[in-house]
């Protein structure tokens, strides 16, 4: 039987465009380079793709400069897809240019209509519920709309934390299946996985712990050897990818894809 926590029939990516340089970012650490992250992008999806699954490539959008992190946009769930609400101005707008490669997917898309804010980055949805960190992008109200939608489909939602400092609740956490998550400690510090199998990143290499699980790899970040060591010996089959001009921009591999099964 299938695990719809990890196994999916589908992915969405969308190419980076030559405003990428204009993404933003917690902290300048240089420019994104377009063509070693068009390379890094090609890398990703032909992982995507090597697990037999259909990736959905859109085009660049230029006229939004963080459009490659398609994750914010929309949560997809077993039973439909919702469209978030980012909480960054600028990139609200992305969430229109998604919607019809959503819609050709799904037959139920639900919409958060506001006033709160809600990215697909401070989801993580487990085998038995639907965490959501709490952060400068996510707010209260965003996360009630959230839950009422999930109910009506049948999930339990618990709000939690993202630690201070942290774009994301996922910057610092991965499902790894349905009962694993990988974790910074810091995360895993403040007792929202409770319960769950939890593997931490390599002190030192916190920015290992934004990885995904999609049908039998893990795909993380390249340069983070000793937490592959870690996945490596729990038994999962790792493909590293470069991932140095996204984390400029405080992107990983969670944001540069939306996985689903199709339900139409
Ligand atoms: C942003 O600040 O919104 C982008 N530069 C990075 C978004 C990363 N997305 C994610 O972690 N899901």
């Amino acid at each position: 039987m299938s695990n719809p926590t990890f196994e999916f029939t589908h992915a969405i990516t969308r190419r980076p465009s030559a405003s990428i340089v204009d993404g933003l970012r917690a902290e300048d650490i240089g420019t994104p380079d377009l063509d070693k992250m068009l390379a890094a992008h090609a890398d990703y999806v032909a992982a995507l793709k090597s697990t037999g699954a259909t990736v959905i490539e859109l085009d660049p959008a230029e006229a939004y400069p963080d459009a490659v992190f398609v994750e914010d946009t929309t949560l997809c769930l077993p039973h439909g897809a919702i469209m978030m609400r980012p909480g960054a101005p600028t990139r609200m707008g992305e969430v229109a240019e998604m919607a019809p490669a959503i819609r050709a997917c799904f037959d139920d898309v639900r919409q958060i209509n506001g006033p709160g804010h809600i990215e697909g980055g401070d989801i993580l949805v487990t085998g038995r519920e639907i965490l959501v960190g709490r952060s400068d992008r996510t707010d209260a109200a965003g996360v009630a709309e959230l839950a009422e939608i999930a109910a009506e489909w049948g999930h339990s939602l618990r709000e939690v934390f993202t630690p201070p400092g942290v774009l994301h609740f996922k910057t610092d956490c991965s499902l790894m299946d349905a009962e694993t998550i990988l974790s910074t400690k810091r995360l895993d510090a403040s007792g929202c996985f409770t319960g769950y199998r939890v593997l931490h990143v390599a002190e030192g290499e916190e920015a290992a712990a934004n990885a995904i699980r999609f049908n039998n790899l893990v795909i993380m970040p390249a340069g983070f050897p000793r937490t592959a060591d870690v996945l490596d010996k729990a038994g999962y089959e790792v493909v590293q990818v470069s991932n140095t001009e996204c984390a400029k921009l405080d992107g990983g591999m969670s944001c540069l894809s939306l996985r689903f099964s199709a339900t139409k």
